[in-house]
């Protein structure tokens, strides 16, 4: 047998890999493929960088995951964890209690999540990611048609290409086909629509809010298709992200919101990645100018330094759930962790101190959105768009065409190669390039990042061109 690993052995990249190999089952990853190349494993971080255990430091222009907004290295986080863990690490919220940090965070976000016509947000529901949360979703929306007396009204509609969390009710939610493919799913009662995005699907001629009205008016004809009493919700990202930064024409919500509203729908607005700055408002229904019922949350609330999620519940759900609903029977051990919640609550001190929200909108947002600009112009690029402060680009094979590359080429794969061996992290979806930053970073470090995207570009179509495929 081996010797048992403590927390202060210290190993080797190789180690590490065959470790890694050998015990580790990882989230979406091929493992004879990992097991050949080893995986990548990474260190340390502090700002907008992180390392490598080789040394190699790399811009990480995805925040983790599309979470650390205010960067790493935040010593305020750590300390709030600290002292949270010393004074109460752990207790639950279920018979009764309830604990101090929880109930702050509670009242701070009920603040922070602005009105929107008649529909206000006073209450949280906690979980300790998205997936749970849209899990959660499922059971308040059930719920609360019950309660009114409509157990009927059961199918939530979602989108081809949305990304909702890998629980068996996240990945139904979600739109991705090789998800389903896998699990049987999506479990019943969830149906799909084809997601607004222009590039793809809108006519020649179209224009993208002409499109945008198309597009939402995909909902209609299903709800007339399934029978408008038996649908339950819509749920929707803001944004796609996971899908890759699929951003709808200005048209889209708005009718949307006519849509729900004519048919009575309960709306739920999945703010997983969009929340806590990443479109320049803390909350991204409010850039829309939407009113949902329902607001997802996880990812940015703490920074993505401990999990936590939630949902936001609106005055029309939280009504009938609270006044009509008696107990709810449904909840994790770690709603409400103290520990998260104290971390959330330092990590929103700095989100206003800084003005993150704000700055995204008035400064780095419509300098990130000029920098995509420019780079639209290059010759592999085919669209590239920004919003807020996370951005997408096309990689085409002839750009007037608009003419994309065969798949099997996996050119996306390719650009993000060059990306990492030039110390950038950057997402590939599909050829759809994807960048999501921190939140903190200056023009300097903006006009750095865009250098490695511009070299990354430049590399890929030297490959492509010797290669002879373009
Ligand atoms: N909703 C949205 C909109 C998300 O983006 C989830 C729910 C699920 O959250 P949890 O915390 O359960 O993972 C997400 C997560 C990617 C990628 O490849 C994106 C996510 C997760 C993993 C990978 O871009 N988003």
């Amino acid at each position: 047998m081996n010797a048992p690993i403590t927390s202060s052995h210290s190993l080797s990249t190789s180690e590490i890999q065959a470790l890694d190999s050998a015990h580790f089952i990882h989230p979406f990853t091929d493992h004879g493929d990992l097991a050949t190349r080893g995986a990548r494993v990474i260190v340390k971080s502090e700002g907008i960088y992180i390392w490598d255990s080789e040394g190699e430091k790399m811009l990480d222009a995805m925040s983790g995951l599309w979470c650390v907004n205010v960067g790493y290295g935040r010593k305020e986080l750590a300390q709030a964890a600290y002292d949270q863990m010393m004074t109460l690490p752990f207790y639950n919220s279920f018979f009764q209690t309830t604990n101090v940090p929880a109930v702050k965070l509670a009242t701070r976000l009920a603040a922070l999540a602005p009105k929107v016509g008649d529909r206000t947000f006073e209450h949280v529901f906690y979980s300790s990611s998205g997936s749970e949360s849209n899990d959660s979703n499922v059971r308040m929306v059930r719920r609360y048609w019950d309660l009114l007396g409509q157990p009927q009204r059961k199918v939530i509609i979602s989108r081809h290409n949305a990304y909702h969390g890998s629980t068996m009710a996240g990945a139904s939610l979600g739109g991705m086909s090789g998800m389903h493919a896998q699990g049987d799913l999506p479990i019943p009662n969830i149906t799909h629509i084809e997601q607004p995005y222009f590039f793809e699907n809108g006519l020649p001629g179209e224009s993208a809010d002409a499109f945008g009205l198309r597009a939402a008016g995909w909902l209609e004809e299903k709800i007339l298709a399934l029978g408008a009493d038996k649908v339950a919700a819509f749920i929707a990202e803001p944004i796609q992200g996971a899908g890759g930064v699929i951003i709808p024409p200005t048209s889209y919500w708005p009718e949307i919101q006519r849509i729900v509203d004519k048919y009575g729908i309960l709306l739920i607005s999945d703010e997983v990645i969009c929340a806590f700055g990443r479109l320049g408002h803390w909350f991204a229904y409010e850039k829309f100018g939407y009113k949902p019922d329902l607001v997802t949350f996880a990812k940015a609330v703490t920074s993505g330094y401990i999990p936590l999620g939630g949902v936001m519940v609106g005055n029309r759900v939280a009504k009938v759930l609270i006044e009509r609903g008696g107990e709810f029977n449904h909840g994790y051990t770690y709603s409400g962790h103290p520990v998260a919640c104290a971390v959330a609550l330092a990590n929103l001190d700095i989100m206003e101190s800084e003005q993150l929200p704000q700055r995204v909108k008035d400064d780095i947002g419509p300098y990130l959105a000029k920098c995509f600009e420019s780079i639209a112009e290059h010759p592999l690029v085919g669209v590239a768009e920004t919003c807020g402060f996370t951005a997408g680009l096309v990689l085409v094979k002839n750009k007037s065409a608009r003419e994309h590359f065969a798949e099997e080429l996996g050119v996306g794969m390719m650009c993000r190669r060059h990306c990492f061996q030039n110390g950038l992290i950057m997402r590939a979806v599909g050829d759809r390039m994807i960048i999501a930053p921190p939140l903190i970073m200056t023009h300097a470090d903006i006009d750095d990042m865009m250098c490695l995207i511009r070299l990354a570009l430049d590399l890929t179509q030297q490959e492509l061109t010797q290669k002879g495929l373009i």
